[in-house]
């Protein structure tokens, strides 16, 4: 019997096991840190091997087959190791779609993944198809897959995800953007990182879709290098898929859309591309006009980002802890129409602040930091005589930010860091700031 091994028993490798037993394989389960109760009792409930707290070798090497938690980067010693024995090493996405003959949609990006994702699954629910929405979101694909399996499923796929997928074939694949990010994982080199974003097309043919933002340089730029299998279709210019021509959304991807982009729920540029690429999926897979404009119209996009919080004394307060590289903040900055007090910082995942430098300039008048290592903060931005608050906690940053702000402008939490030196998550990160400023 094929012996696989699962790295990781959180949300990516305990479905990944229960699909596995299931198929069955002989199954075990190794954890570095202390397995999560619920995800420990699915292990039980299954009667799946598990340890936890360490990787013991002997157990782990003799795998015919290793499924990769994303979490768990690829310079892992005991990675390196089975790499250098020639074990072969997958992610759950590759190893769950072996077993599944439904259509795949997958969102990559280095900004917009979630709500691009939970846009195009919102309108393959208002379309009445049987859909699953899987990925760096919600359910792990291989669970579904095990349990529920669907017809079609929406896949958010993070790089950490690409990295291990070889045989995947996305019918749709949709690229947003790349931007620096998780380059503390890409042995800081950009180009590794693209290429991650890009093995998104690996595998494609004719008959599937590759949907893109011809704006992107790095995008247009690898383009240029390769050759794609896959049907192309750009959006963001005219003449593309989809683009913004005066005051209207157009989409003619297989059909004609046309819609005052005033009227899509979620606004900001940002948003316009990313319903640009969701309509053209809808196109792709043949879903009505009527459809997708009801749901460009009702979608109320997803929480931590760019999320109105409340207005206290004439200061509004906005939620974009999602907000977790520098070229989100850029966009929730853009998007800014009043004065702003910007509340950043955390875990920097080696970034480079200058590409915030202008639009900061133009709206702040002051900078909260919050997190636990400002300095490169301070050195960046200490010479822009702004008002700046330097903090290493969430209530010293929120009432530092109410009491700098005038009647009239905002605070916007738009971090540019991961949020795991104060914070468990960005959603933990969100909803402590949510609070904080509900009892101001
Ligand atoms: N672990 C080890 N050995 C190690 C390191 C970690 O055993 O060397 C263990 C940890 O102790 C833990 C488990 O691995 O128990 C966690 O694995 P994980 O970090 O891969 O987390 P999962 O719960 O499996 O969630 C993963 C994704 N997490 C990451 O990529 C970090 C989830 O994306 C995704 O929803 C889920 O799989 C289902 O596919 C979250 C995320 O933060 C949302 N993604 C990053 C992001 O959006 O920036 C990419
Ligand atoms: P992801 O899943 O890729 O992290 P989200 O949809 O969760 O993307 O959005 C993350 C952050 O990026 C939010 O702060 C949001 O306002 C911003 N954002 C959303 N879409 C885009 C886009 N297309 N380009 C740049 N920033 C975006």
């Amino acid at each position: 019997m094929k012996r696989i091994v699962i790295l990781g028993a959180g949300e990516s490798g305990s479905g990944a096991a229960i699909l596995a037993k299931e198929k069955g394989f002989d199954v075990f389960v190794s954890d570095m840190g202390t397995i999560k109760e619920p995800y420990r009792a699915l292990l039980n409930q299954h009667n799946i091997p598990w340890e936890d707290g360490q990787h013991t070798e002997s157990l782990i090497l003799n795998a015919d087959e290793v499924i990769k938690s994303p979490g768990i980067p690829l310079t892992a010693p005991l990675i390196v190791k089975l790499q250098q024995q020639g074990t072969p090493i997958i992610s759950e996405i590759e190893f769950a779609a072996r077993f599944t003959n439904a259509k795949m949609i997958c969102i990559t990006g280095s900004n917009g993944k979630t709500t691009t994702t939970s846009l195009i699954y919102d309108i393959l629910r208002r379309a009445g198809l049987n859909v699953g929405l899987a990925g760096n979101i919600g359910a792990s694909l291989a669970l579904q897959v095990a349990h529920e399996d669907h017809d079609y499923y929406v896949i958010e796929l993070s790089s950490f995800q690409l990295d291990n997928m070889y045989d995947f074939r996305a019918n749709i694949a949709i690229l947003l953007n790349i931007t620096p990010d998780h380059l503390d994982r890409y042995n800081f080199e950009f180009q590794n990182y693209v290429n991650a974003k890009f093995r998104i097309t690996q595998n494609q043919t004719k008959d599937d879709a590759f949907i893109y933002w011809s704006g992107d340089p790095v995008i247009d730029r690898e383009i240029q290098k390769m050759s794609l299998g896959a049907t192309l279709y750009p959006f963001g210019k005219e003449g593309n898929a989809a683009y913004i021509r005066g005051n209207d959304l157009v989409v003619e991807a297989t059909d004609t859309l046309t819609m005052p982009y005033r009227e899509i729920a979620i606004q900001g540029k940002h948003n316009q591309l990313n319903s640009m690429a969701a309509s053209i999926a809808a196109q792709v897979l043949n879903i009505k006009n009527e459809v997708i404009r009801e749901a460009l119209k009702q979608f109320a996009g997803v929480e931590h980002r760019l999320q109105y919080v409340a207005t206290v004394k004439g200061v509004r307060f906005i939620n974009d802890s999602k907000a977790t590289n520098v070229n989100s903040c850029w966009y929730a900055l853009e998007a800014m129409t009043t004065p702003t007090v910007l509340i950043l910082g955390g875990k920097d995942k080696g970034n480079d602040y200058s590409e915030i430098d202008e639009l900061v300039k133009q709206k702040c008048h002051t900078l909260v930091f919050m997190g636990l290592h400002n300095e490169k903060l301070r050195e960046h931005f200490g010479s822009f005589g702004l008002n700046i608050i330097d903090t290493d906690n969430l209530h010293d940053a929120v009432q530092g930010a109410y009491h700098a702000a005038n009647e009239g402008d905002t605070v916007l939490l738009s971090p540019c860091c991961a949020s795991f030196d104060l914070f468990t998550s960005y959603e933990d990160r969100g909803k402590q700031f949510m609070d904080a400023v509900r009892k101001l």
